[in-house]
């Protein structure tokens, strides 16, 4: 099949394979007289709830997870289903996807793309230039628990809900007069999901379990309370699945009897029951595959079984609340917010319902505590929940879009932590994507073209017309700076600098000088996924490519000078940057797409990549370009409101940054249909794709405040609809945390904690009336200077949080509460590398990310001349810092002293070779690193 036609069969497969993701045409109707259940009103309206089961329904489950494993909770009266993941169960297994063919016929590609040639161009990149294979892995389901409980018949009073403030789901319901309890949560310090069992009489549960996959399997009953399933990933493009994983269910019963055999658990007459799932895999990382899958489910099951059910709920919501309460939000409340969820997705055209805008952004900030954490996989065009071996779009990475939009709110909404997953999968393609650069374009650094997957694939796929896009790699590491300009993190910067480094060398080495333009270009490339001519998007220089090029050099540039490194480097970087194509206004009066004044072949496509620059970037803004800020107004106008899921989202951004909070609300609302959010409030392309919800959170962060542009801007984007609100805890650029409370459509006060010392430029119309300004942690009054009648400038502090208000506003409790934040980490030392052992290996320990109270860190074992067949790393920590969680390693902490031994995981390395473990660690204050970091080997 021609990768082509291959291509269309993936979209085609959008509606065939995926067709369980997509939702028939639903609607939901009022309940008259309805009131949300008590939990609901506890969770202060942060809930999902619905007084229906979901039926076999996928998109009306509910969502748990803990970053690397999930579940989707379906709430039957008489069968509950847990639909699994865990987020290394990937078809296939390691590949290369570089196609050594590539770099010899580059040079006559780009002849033709220069010439015009683009279709002919786009058959010699299908000849020559597609990855191997030419198209990239599933992400897969591990399968079903099911638990069956006998007829739903007589059963009253059923509520399900999805707690967003402890992050669980709870069904309830009475039947033959006990009423009955399921509480579900997925827990990260504990590393299994709970489902909790109970009644309020004796000896009234009872029910059969048993695992299901659709992967090849086989169950069995290890011991007499628990089930397992065994299986193996799913053999995909050629390449045979290699994922081995174990899912283990253990039951212990209070007041009745629990038993198991042949892969059924039969649980009787019962009062309580805790049930544990445990998931281990053998994936250690993108080229090793070998991890004792088996030790690891029974360890982590193991440890959950000896803690008591209380405790692992109070620890998994401490460390829940740790993230989620960072950010609190109040948008106004009306009657709408009495209905079910699903009644106010249907219902909402025709309500007034700010409340649920204020859940959309929570359930967003919800999902991405659940789907991504320090040491799990990315969140992926799913997150973490699929049910299929075959998802729409193989539910992989996705760069041109989708994997960027769904850290859009990682830092804006003080989720920093969550954000760092990308970071690892940015510091494997590092290797991946230099095999690329180098066998395809004959250049050093790497890319990443619009595709990974949990292999780290970095070449072409899915065809030219679609895959030969260059600047994926590029994108992902412009993340890198925006997230330390967030943080300040230097530990974090200097750890990724290579990352950063290696990006902008790929360019330095494969820009062209345009023949007639003379401006350096991409080529070949596209502007993603759209035809510039009847089936050509292949073009030289396109503007998406150009706008992240200049970001990427800014940030390598900018990186090295805070690093103190790479003076040389940096010149050519900055030298490079301002020979690429600047952003034009075309004939339209809109950004031009491309480097020629060409007109889409498609006037409303999903994809608007040339306003980048408007949002996530800022060589687009309001006051520095006005000329190019109109221009992007009259480019939406044309493309019109319409688009997939994730097409609104990336609007509701775009029309916050054009400080338009009318239209960015009603992008907004045009996201809240049934055809565009499910009944679980997943968001719909269709099918669902998380990347929607995630860029809707970012959308109304972005209505709030604004940081891109050197100031915190204070509601640039407030839309009628929302006259009066409060909002805590959302980040800025600088290391700002932000408290505001607003009535009539003004705020009424600002609060905002610096994290580091500097200058605070701040925005708001607050200024141009009287206010006050107080430095809250001295009780000082700061001097101001006023750059222009709604700005005001101040030094700031850090530690301290500032509080500007209109006179005589009683301060709110939220907003003058210092806001929670992620003060600025102590600097991190260069990294820490032990003496040889006699093998001649030696460990490298770098901290590479800190966030408040915590870091995540990485110990790289190199192995000498000589191969080995094990490893054990030791040291002492000289702060009190504490182990937390691992990955790819087995660790034991005796106060200071930390072993760390592959026993879980393969830890043999060829000679001259190299392996990572990583782990997430507590850190009260310094953060030293290890002394006496040894490495012994066999
Ligand atoms: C890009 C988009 C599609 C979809 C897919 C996962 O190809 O153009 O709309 O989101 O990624």
């Amino acid at each position: 099949m021609s990768d082509v036609t291959r291509r269309n069969v993936l979209k085609a497969g959008a509606a065939g394979a995926g067709a369980a993701l997509v939702p028939a045409a639903w609607n939901a109707a009022d309940r008259a007289g309805s009131a949300a259940p008590a939990q609901v009103l506890a969770a202060n309206d942060l809930a999902l709830w619905y007084d229906e089961p979901a039926g076999t329904d996928w998109l009306r489950a509910l969502p748990i997870g803990n970053g690397r494993l999930g579940a989707m909770v379906f709430g039957n009266v008489d069968t509950e289903r847990l639909q699994l993941n865990e987020d290394t169960v990937w078809a296939g297994g390691p590949y290369d996807s570089a196609n050594t063919r590539g770099a010899a016929n580059l040079a006559e590609i780009r002849r033709r793309v220069f010439a015009d040639q683009w279709t002919s161009a786009q058959d010699l990149i299908n000849q020559t230039m597609m990855g191997s294979p030419g198209g990239q892995l599933a992400y897969q389901t591990v399968g079903d628990l099911r638990l069956s409980f006998g007829s739903a018949s007589g059963a009253t009073q059923y509520n399900r809900t999805l707690d967003l403030t402890t992050a669980t789901v709870t069904t309830t319901y009475v039947q033959g007069g006990v009423r009955h309890q399921r509480e579900v949560f997925a827990s990260a310090p504990d590393q299994v999901i709970v489902l909790r069992l109970t009644a309020d009489r004796a000896n009234a549960i009872t029910f059969s379990a048993a695992f299901d996959s659709p992967q090849r399997t086989t169950v069995s009953s290890p011991d007499g309370a628990t089930i397992a399933l065994d299986g193996i990933s799913g053999s995909m493009e050629g390449v045979n699945g290699s994922v081995r994983f174990l899912a283990l269910a253990n039951a212990a019963v209070t007041g009745g009897t629990v038993s198991s055999s042949g892969g059924t658990l039969r649980v009787s007459g019962a009062t309580s029951v805790t049930v544990l799932i445990s998931i281990g895999t053998s994936y250690v990382n993108y080229r090793t595959v070998n991890g004792d899958y088996q030790g690891l489910a029974r360890n982590r099951l193991n440890a959950a079984k000896s803690v008591a059910v209380d405790q692992l709920r109070t620890r998994h919501r401490a460390d829940y609340q740790a993230l989620f309460n960072r950010v609190t939000i109040d948008l106004g409340r009306t009657a709408a917010a009495d209905q079910p969820t699903d009644v106010r997705i249907a219902q909402h055209a025709s309500t007034n319902d700010p409340q649920f805008a204020a859940l959309l952004f929570q359930f967003g900030r919800y999902l991405l505590i659940s789907s991504s954490r320090p040491g799990t996989q990315p969140a992926n065009l799913q997150g973490i929940w699929n049910d299929s071996l075959t998802p729409s779009w193989d539910s992989k990475y996705t760069v041109n879009a989708n994997l960027p939009m769904n850290y859009w709110p990682a830092d804006t909404t003080n989720l920093s932590e969550c954000f760092l997953p990308v970071f690892d999968m940015v510091k494997d393609l590092t290797v991946t994507g230099a095999r690329v650069a180098q066998a395809q374009y004959g250049a050093g650094g790497w890319v990443t073209h619009h595709n990974t997957d949990a292999w780290r694939g970095a070449s072409v796929v899915d065809g030219a017309f679609w895959g030969m896009w260059q600047t994926g790699g590029a994108w992902l590491s412009t993340l890198i700076w925006d997230h330390y300009l967030f943080t300040g993190d230097f530990g974090f910067l200097q750890a990724n600098y290579p990352a950063l480094k290696g990006a902008a060398q790929f360019f330095l080495d494969t820009l062209v000088a345009h023949p007639t333009l003379g401006y350096l270009v991409t080529n070949p490339s596209n502007s993603p996924e759209l035809a510039h001519h009847a089936n050509a998007s292949v073009c030289a220089g396109p503007t998406m490519d150009n706008q992240i090029l200049r970001d990427l050099f800014d940030a390598a540039a900018r990186a090295s000078e805070v690093l103190g490194v790479d003076a040389t480097f940096r010149s050519q970087v900055r030298t490079a940057r301002d020979r690429l194509p600047p952003s034009r206004v075309g004939s339209r009066g809109n950004v031009q797409e491309w480097l020629a004044d060409w007109v889409e072949t498609e006037r409303t496509h999903r994809h608007v990549s040339h306003l980048y620059g408007l949002h996530p970037g800022n060589q687009i803004t309001k006051r520095g370009t006005p000329a190019l800020y109109e221009a992007a107004r009259r480019t939406l106008e044309l493309r019109g409101d319409d688009g997939t899921g994730w097409s609104l989202a990336w609007k509701i951004n775009f029309w916050a940054r054009l400080e338009d909070g009318a239209r960015a609300h009603k992008l907004l609302r045009d996201l809240v249909r049934t055809d565009r959010l499910a009944p679980n409030m997943f968001d719909l392309h269709p099918p669902f794709q998380i990347d929607g919800n995630f860029g809707a959170t970012s959308g109304i962060a972005e209505m709030l405040l604004h940081s891109h542009t050197g100031e915190l801007h204070l509601l640039p984007a407030l839309p009628s609809a929302w006259p009066a609100g409060q909002v805590a805890g959302l980040r800025g650029r600088g290391g700002y945390t932000v408290a505001l409370a607003w009535s009539n459509g003004q705020a009424d006060e600002i609060s905002v904690r610096a994290d580091r010392d500097g200058t605070l430029r701040l925005r708001s119309r607050l200024f141009t009336g009287s206010f006050t300004l107080t430095d809250l942690t001295d009780g000082s009054t700061p001097a101001t200077t006023r750059p222009e009648s709604d700005v005001v400038a101040l030094t700031v502090r850090a530690g301290h949080t500032y509080r500007a208000a209109r006179p005589g506003v009683t301060p709110s409790p939220t907003v003058t509460a210092t806001p929670t934040s992620t003060p600025s980490p102590t600097p991190t030392p260069t990294p820490t590398t032990s003496s040889p052992a006699p093998s001649g290996a030696r460990a490298t320990y770098a901290i590479t990310g800190s966030w408040s109270g915590g870091f995540q860190a990485e110990v790289t074992v190199t192995a000498g001349a000589t191969a080995i067949r094990g490893w054990t790393v030791s040291w002492t920590f000289p702060n009190g810092q504490v182990i937390n969680q691992i990955w790819s390693g087995t660790h034991t902490q005796n106060g200071a002293n930390v072993t760390v031994r592959n026993v879980d995981y393969n830890g043999s390395v060829p000679a001259g070779g190299s392996t990572t473990f990583g782990f997430i660690g507590s850190a009260g204050g310094t953060n030293n690193p290890p002394a006496n970091l040894t490495c012994t080997t066999t």
